[in-house]
C-alpha cells in the first residue's frame, strides 16, 4: 500500500509543512487564541454535520494529557477512496490543505474562518491526532503525527452506530502554552448548543472527572432570556424569526428596562464580536420597521421628531444567527467583522416580518414602541436640558463686560480674577497672566464711596456694574453664591496712597454688598512690592523685592559696601510684565494676603476707620494690618 510515492503526495507534504512553518497564516497566532483555534476548527466539522441535519450529540473530553477528543454522532467521515486524490476521504480532509470547497458537498463550512482546511491545519499542528470513524456497522481508525500518516485508515471492530471521533494533542515544538481554558471551552459548547436549539453537548474533565450538559430545546430564545439576565424585559413575549429556506436565518430580541443593549451576531454559528453586513442589516430592519408601524399607528407624541437609530438601540437585547454559503468575507484586523454582501438581505426580510408582528401583536407592540418612544423622550429632553445650559452660558459670556480679558478653564474652583487700577496696569497684567485659568478686569478711577452710597446708586455705576457682571453673582438682595465666576478675586492696586485707597474702597464695597464671599475666602489682597532692590553686582548680585520704607532701609544697610541699586515702583504699570508676575500674580512666587473677618463688630470698626477722612492714617493702617494677616497665601 505504502509503496508508490508520487507527485501529489510531496505536494500535501509541502502544503502541511508550510502550515508547520507559519501557523500564524492559518490560526491567527501560536499563544493560547491559536491553541483554542484548534479546538474550534474540529469542533466546527462536528457542528456543521449538526446543522447540515445530521448530527444530535457532540462530545467534548478535556484528556490529562492534553489532548482533546471530541466525538459526533453524524454520518462518519466517508472511508471510500476519495475520486480526487486517490486515497480513503479521512487521509484527504486531514492530510490535505485544499480539501475545502472542491471536496466538500457541505451547504455550511466555514470551519472558523479557515473554509474547510481547519482539519488539515489541526492535523499538521498536533504531535498526535487520531480519527475514528463509525459508518457501514464498522469502527475505523487512523493516526497522525504532525501533519504526516502514522497508520492506514484500519478496521479496528464493529460499530451500531455512525459518527466521528478525533483526538488531539498540540505540538510543543509550535505552541508555548498548552493549558486549554476549561472557561473558554464552556462558553463556545453553551453559545453552539443556544444557536442549534437541541442538539445535545457534553463537555468532560477528566482531571476531576465532572461532566457539563449543554442543550436548549428553546434555541436563540433560552440564549436570548439569558443575555436579558436580570434585566426587566418590556413584554413577556420576545420576538422570533426563523427562515429555513432561501437566506438562513434565526433571529430572537426583546427590549429590557435597561439603557444597556446588547445584540450578539453569529455567521454560520461562528460569532462576529466586530458586527458586520449582517448585524448593520438587522438594526436597520428593526428601525424601519418600528417607524414604519408608528407611522401607520397613532404617530409620536408632541414634541418627538423622529425615532433614531439610537431610540432603538436603547435597551434592545438581540441574537442574530444567519448562514451564508460559498466563501465568507471578513473584516477588520482580527477578522472578526463580516463584509458579506448578501446579508443585507436581511434588511427588507426583518423590516417587513417585524412590522407584522407589531400589527398582529398589539399588546406586544405598545410596549415596544412605549420603550423606545421613552427613548426618544429621554434623548430629546437631555437635548433640551443640553441647549438650555449652553444657551444660559453663551448668555453670561455676552453680558460680560468687554474690558474683562476672562480666563479659558471651566473649573471655577482654580480660576482667579484680577481686579486692577488702570488701562496700564491692566495692559501689563494681560501680559503677565496665564491666560488658562486668570482673568483680568481693570477698573478705571476711583469708584464711589461705597459706604455712603445706596445699593441703588452703585448698581447704576458703570465700574460696580461691570465688577458685578464679572464676578457672576449679582449682589446685595439678588446675591446668588452658585454663579460665583472664579474661585479668587485678587485686588491688585498700586502700592502707593491711591492704590490703598482704591483697595479700601473695593474692599469696602465687597463687605457690604457681597459679603458671602469675604467670609468664604474668595477676597485677596496682592502684595506688589514698594521698591526691587538689587544688592551685589555680576553673578552674586541678589534682587530683593520689599514692601515698606523700614523693609528697604534694612535691605539696603546690609548690603553694606556692595552695589546697591535701588528701583521705586511707582504704580503697577511700570513693572515689566517678568516682575508683575513673580511679585503678584505666578502662584508659586507672589504674596497674596486672604481677606477674613473673625466677626461683624470687629470689621465694621475696621472699615469706619478705613473710610476716615486722614488718608495718612488709612495708609498706615492697612500697611500694619496688611503684615499682620496671617492667613498668607503663597
Ligand atoms: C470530531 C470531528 O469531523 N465530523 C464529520 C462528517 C460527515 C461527512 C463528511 C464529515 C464528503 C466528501 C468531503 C458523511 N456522509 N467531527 C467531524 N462528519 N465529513 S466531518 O463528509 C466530508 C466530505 O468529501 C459526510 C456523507 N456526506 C458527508
Amino acid at each position: 500500500m505504502s509503496g508508490s510515492y508520487t507527485v501529489r503526495d510531496i505536494q500535501v507534504l509541502k502544503g502541511l509543512e508550510a502550515v508547520r512553518k507559519r501557523p500564524g497564516m492559518y490560526i491567527g497566532n501560536t499563544g493560547r487564541d491559536g491553541l483554542h483555534q484548534l479546538v474550534w476548527e474540529i469542533l466546527d466539522n462536528s457542528v456543521d454535520e449538526a446543522l447540515n441535519g445530521h448530527c444530535t450529540r457532540i462530545d467534548v473530553v478535556m484528556g490529562t494529557d492534553g489532548s482533546i477528543t471530541i466525538t459526533d454522532n453524524g454520518r462518519g467521515i466517508p472511508v471510500e477512496k476519495h475520486p480526487v486524490t486517490g486515497k480513503n476521504t479521512v487521509e484527504t480532509i486531514f492530510g490535505n490543505l485544499h480539501a475545502g470547497g472542491k471536496f466538500d458537498d457541505y451547504a455550511y463550512k466555514v470551519a472558523g474562518g479557515l473554509h474547510g482546511v481547519g482539519a488539515a491545519v489541526v492535523n499538521a499542528l498536533s504531535e498526535m491526532l487520531v480519527v475514528e470513524v463509525c459508518r457501514n456497522g464498522r469502527r475505523y481508525a487512523q493516526k497522525f503525527s504532525r501533519g504526516k500518516t502514522k497508520s492506514k485508515l484500519n478496521e479496528i471492530g464493529k460499530a451500531e452506530s455512525t459518527g466521528t471521533m478525533v483526538t488531539f494533542r498540540p505540538d510543543p515544538q509550535i505552541f508555548g502554552e498548552r493549558q486549554f481554558s476549561k472557561e473558554r471551552i464552556r462558553e463556545r459548547l453553551e453559545t453552539k448548543a443556544f444557536l442549534i436549539a437541541g442538539l445535545e453537548i457534553t463537555l468532560t474533565d477528566e482531571a476531576d472527572r465532572s461532566v457539563e450538559h449543554f442543550v436548549f430545546p428553546g434555541g436563540i430564545t433560552d440564549f436570548l432570556l439569558k443575555l436579558c439576565g436580570d434585566s426587566k424585559m418590556v413584554d413577556a413575549q420576545p420576538f422570533h424569526f426563523r427562515q429555513d429556506n432561501g437566506l438562513r436565518l434565526e433571529i430572537a430580541l426583546a427590549w429590557t428596562e435597561s439603557t444597556n443593549g446588547r445584540v450578539l451576531s453569529f455567521v454560520n454559528s461562528i460569532p462576529t464580536p466586530g458586527g458586520g453586513t449582517h448585524e448593520t442589516a438587522f438594526r436597520n430592519g428593526i428601525s424601519r420597521a418600528l417607524r414604519g408601524y408608528i407611522e401607520k399607528r397613532n404617530g409620536l407624541p408632541k414634541g418627538i421628531k423622529n425615532i433614531t437609530a439610537e431610540d432603538v438601540r436603547e435597551g434592545l437585547v438581540a441574537v442574530v444567527s444567519v448562514y451564508l454559503h460559498g466563501n465568507l468575507e471578513f473584516q477588520g484586523q482580527t477578522k472578526e467583522r463580516l463584509n458579506s454582501p448578501e446579508a443585507q438581505q436581511i434588511e427588507p426580510l426583518l423590516r417587513s416580518t417585524f412590522e407584522a408582528w407589531l400589527h398582529q401583536n398589539p399588546s406586544q407592540a405598545a410596549a415596544v414602541t412605549a420603550r423606545v418612544v421613552l427613548a426618544a423622550q429621554a434623548r430629546t429632553a437631555s437635548r433640551a436640558a443640553r441647549d438650555e445650559v449652553a444657551r444660559k452660558a453663551a448668555m453670561r459670556r455676552l453680558t460680560l463686560p468687554g474690558k474683562l480679558a476672562d480666563c479659558s478653564s471651566p473649573l471655577r474652583d482654580e480660576t482667579e480674577l484680577f481686579i486692577v487700577e488702570g488701562d496700564s496696569a491692566g495692559g501689563s497684567s494681560k501680559q503677565a497672566r496665564d491666560r488658562r485659568f486668570q482673568a483680568v478686569l481693570p477698573i478705571r478711577g476711583k469708584i464711589l464711596n461705597v459706604e455712603q452710597a445706596s445699593a441703588e446708586k452703585l448698581r447704576a455705576n458703570k465700574e460696580i456694574q461691570s465688577l458685578v457682571h464679572s464676578i457672576g453673582t449679582g449682589m446685595a438682595g439678588s446675591f446668588d453664591y452658585t454663579r460665583l465666576r472664579y474661585g479668587k478675586i485678587i485686588i491688585n492696586t498700586d502700592a502707593d496712597v491711591d492704590g490703598h485707597h482704591i483697595a479700601t474702597l473695593l474692599l469696602t464695597f465687597f463687605y457690604r454688598f457681597l459679603p458671602q464671599l469675604i467670609k468664604r475666602g474668595h477676597v485677596y489682597l496682592a502684595m506688589p512690592p514698594l521698591y526691587r532692590i538689587r544688592v551685589g553686582s555680576g553673578k552674586k548680585a541678589r534682587t530683593h523685592y520689599v514692601f515698606t520704607e523700614a523693609e528697604k532701609e534694612r535691605v539696603v544697610k546690609s548690603g553694606n559696601g556692595k552695589d546697591v541699586d535701588i528701583q521705586r515702583f511707582k504704580g503697577l504699570g511700570e513693572m515689566d510684565a517678568a516682575t508683575l508676575k513673580s511679585t503678584t500674580m505666578d502662584p508659586a512666587t507672589r504674596s497674596i494676603l486672604r481677606v477674613g473677618l473673625d466677626d461683624d463688630g470687629k470689621a465694621d470698626a475696621v472699615f469706619d476707620c478705613l473710610m476716615g477722612k486722614d488718608v495718612k492714617k488709612r495708609f498706615m493702617f492697612i500697611k500694619t494690618h496688611a503684615t499682620e494677616v496671617k492667613d498668607l497665601d503663597i
